[in-house]
Order: C-alpha cells, then sequence, then structure tokens
C-alpha cells in the first residue's frame, strides 16, 4: 500500500497537480500496486482506490479515471490483474493521445497574429496554444498569476521556454486587458451535465468579463471531465483548501478576521463558446451526450458514493 499511499500525498500536497494529471498519476499507482499485491485482490485494489479518491474532491477526471481501471474483468486473480493492467495502460494512452487530439482541434479556433489569455496551468489548455504556434501562427498569450498557489508562473515558464510571447498578470488584471485579447482558453477540472464549467477560482470571473467584451472563451477539455455524477443529481464538491495558503499567521490567528480560500469556481455554460474535447468541439449543451455515451456512471460509481461521504456531505 506505500505506493498508493505516497501517490496519494503527493496528489494532497498538490506535488503532482492538475486535473488530467492527478488521474493518470493514479492510474499509474494502482497498476504497480495491482502487480505488487498477493490474495485478496478486489479487497485491496478497492481500498487503495478508495484512498486515492479521498484525495481532492473536485477534478472528476480522477473519479473516472479510477472508475475506469476498476472496471477490471477476471476469474482468477492473474486474470484481474492483466485486465486491469490492460485498462491502465488504455486510460493512460486516452490522456496522451487526448490532449493531442484537443491541439489540433482547438488550435483552429486561433487566428494568426491573436493574443489569447490563459487561466492557471491546464496542460490542454496550453496543447491548443503550442499547436498554433507549431503551426506558424503568431500568439501572444496572456498568464493569470492564478492566486493562491500562482500556477500562472508555471504557465509562463512553460511559455517563455516553448518560444511564445507571454506576458504574466495578476489575477483582478484580466478585465483591465480584456480589451487586447482576442480569446479566452481555459481548462477544466469537471464540466457538468448542464454544461458548467468547474475550474480553477478566477475562471468564472474571466468569462463574465470576456462575455461583456465579447471576446470567445474556449474550453479545452478530455471527455473524461464530463461529470457522470452530475447526471444522478449530485453537485461537484468544491475543494476549500488551507487558509495558511491566503494569508500568513498574524491574519489567521486574529479571531475577528475569517479566511476562505476556495480552490474552484463554476462558471455557468451561457459564458462558454465552446468546449473543445477530444472527440470534437462541442457547444456546453451537447455534455448531457457525452456523459450518455462515452463515460460510465454504474457499478463501482454507487460505492464510492457512500464510502466516500465526507466529500458529499
Ligand atoms: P451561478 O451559481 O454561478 O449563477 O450558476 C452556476 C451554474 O452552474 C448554474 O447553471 C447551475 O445549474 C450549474 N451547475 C451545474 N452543476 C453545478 C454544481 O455542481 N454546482 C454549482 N454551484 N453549479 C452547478
Ligand atoms: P489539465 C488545475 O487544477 C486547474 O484548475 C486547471 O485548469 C485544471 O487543473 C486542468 O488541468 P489544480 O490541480 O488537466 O492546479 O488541463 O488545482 O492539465
Amino acid at each position: 500500500m506505500r505506493i498508493v499511499e505516497d501517490c496519494a500525498r503527493k496528489i494532497e500536497r498538490m506535488e503532482i497537480r492538475g486535473a488530467g494529471r492527478i488521474a493518470r498519476f493514479a492510474v499509474e499507482a494502482l497498476k504497480k500496486y495491482a502487480l505488487e499485491i498477493r490474495g485478496d485482490f478486489d479487497g485491496k485494489m478497492r481500498e487503495a482506490s478508495m484512498r486515492l479518491l479521498n484525495t481532492r474532491p473536485t477534478a472528476v477526471s480522477l473519479y473516472n479515471a479510477i472508475n475506469y481501471v476498476m472496471g477490471y474483468h477476471g476469474e482468477s486473480e492473474e486474470e484481474k490483474r492483466e485486465s486491469l493492467i490492460k485498462r491502465a495502460d488504455e486510460f493512460i494512452r486516452w490522456v496522451d493521445t487526448a490532449r493531442e487530439r484537443i491541439g489540433e482541434i482547438g488550435s483552429k479556433r486561433l487566428k494568426d497574429g491573436s493574443t489569447v489569455l490563459t487561466h492557471c496551468n491546464s496542460s490542454s489548455a496550453l496543447a491548443v496554444i503550442k499547436k498554433a504556434f507549431d503551426e506558424g501562427k503568431e500568439i501572444k498569450v496572456f498568464a493569470t498569476e492564478s492566486r493562491p498557489r500562482y500556477q500562472g508562473h508555471i504557465t509562463a515558464r512553460e511559455l517563455a521556454e516553448y518560444g511564445i510571447d507571454v506576458t504574466l498578470i495578476v489575477d483582478s488584471a484580466v478585465r483591465y486587458f480584456m480589451k487586447e485579447i482576442d480569446v479566452v482558453v481555459v481548462g477544466a477540472d469537471t464540466i457538468t451535465v448542464n454544461g458548467a464549467l468547474i475550474n480553477k477560482i478566477g475562471t468564472s470571473q474571466i468569462a463574465l468579463s470576456a462575455k461583456e467584451a465579447r471576446v470567445p472563451f474556449i474550453v479545452a477539455a478530455e471527455t473524461y471531465k464530463f461529470s457522470p455524477k452530475t447526471l444522478l443529481g449530485e453537485l461537484v464538491v468544491i475543494e476549500e483548501r488551507e487558509g495558511s495558503e491566503v494569508a500568513g499567521k498574524d491574519l489567521l490567528s486574529n479571531p475577528k478576521i475569517h479566511v476562505r480560500n476556495p480552490a474552484f469556481d463554476v462558471t455557468p455554460r451561457d459564458y462558454i463558446d465552446l468546449i473543445v474535447t477530444e472527440i470534437g468541439a462541442i457547444p456546453p449543451e451537447m455534455s448531457y451526450l457525452i456523459i450518455r455515451d462515452h463515460l460510465q456512471y454504474k457499478e463501482f460509481g454507487k460505492e464510492e458514493i457512500s464510502l466516500n461521504t465526507k466529500h458529499y456531505d
């Protein structure tokens, strides 16, 4: 269980972060663990899955990834192990190929000479931007710093290393610069059945600002970012992190001051022009079809809901 525990802690501490990356990392841990264990395969794998699911509550990619891998079949332990490993490898391939395809589809929406605004650090959103750049288009990027954890710094570094012109701004400067922006491209942690986007805190303010300025707002999201649980009526749990990420001890120890630190927010579908997935660019209204046709929401999912209660209270 050490492999699983190490992986879970890395996700909790955000040493490994990003909705797609945590899913892929958890799948790799499940695969390694399956190779290691002997006896009570189902019980041990279930326990490992629960541990990983309980790390971060918001990004549904983690749930979809674990649900996919845990859909293994077989009579003997060896057959189960083989099936699980096959499914884990399939999921990893899904992650890698989906991002590339999203880049190809999304880049068509970035014109030569355009200025793109992105928020936080999304590998899918960056795949779109990098692909447009690879195609020879002149692309400038505005990256928000993305407080409180400054994932925007990672974005700025990554784009600069790639050779893309990047300007780092504070989150509150988005509206000030919106007149200079041609298109907003962000990633997703979760997309609900009614097409709402759950992404890094501040995303919905950017969407509001973009709508006011009639700037297209595009979401780059693999199909495993859509939430089957929302089809069953569940609301997405917004992770609230420690106040210490936002304020120092002096403020935190003042009994008259409350500090709140939600990591994500909800952007209603009316603010979203397009969701670029690996199977096509779709309007947010089509989210239901993605969930119905491409994702599973039964079996393992049901148990997860009852066992994972701390996130659903
Ligand atoms: P707001 O509260 O920002 O006005 O709108 C949020 C939008 O997201 C609504 O359209 C709401 O139906 C939709 N939505 C779908 N699923 C969720 C969810 O799990 N949580 C929240 N807060 N909104 C959701
Ligand atoms: P990809 C991140 O969450 C951001 O909200 C980002 O937009 C999203 O995951 C998607 O990332 P965090 O883990 O899967 O930094 O597109 O809280 O890489």
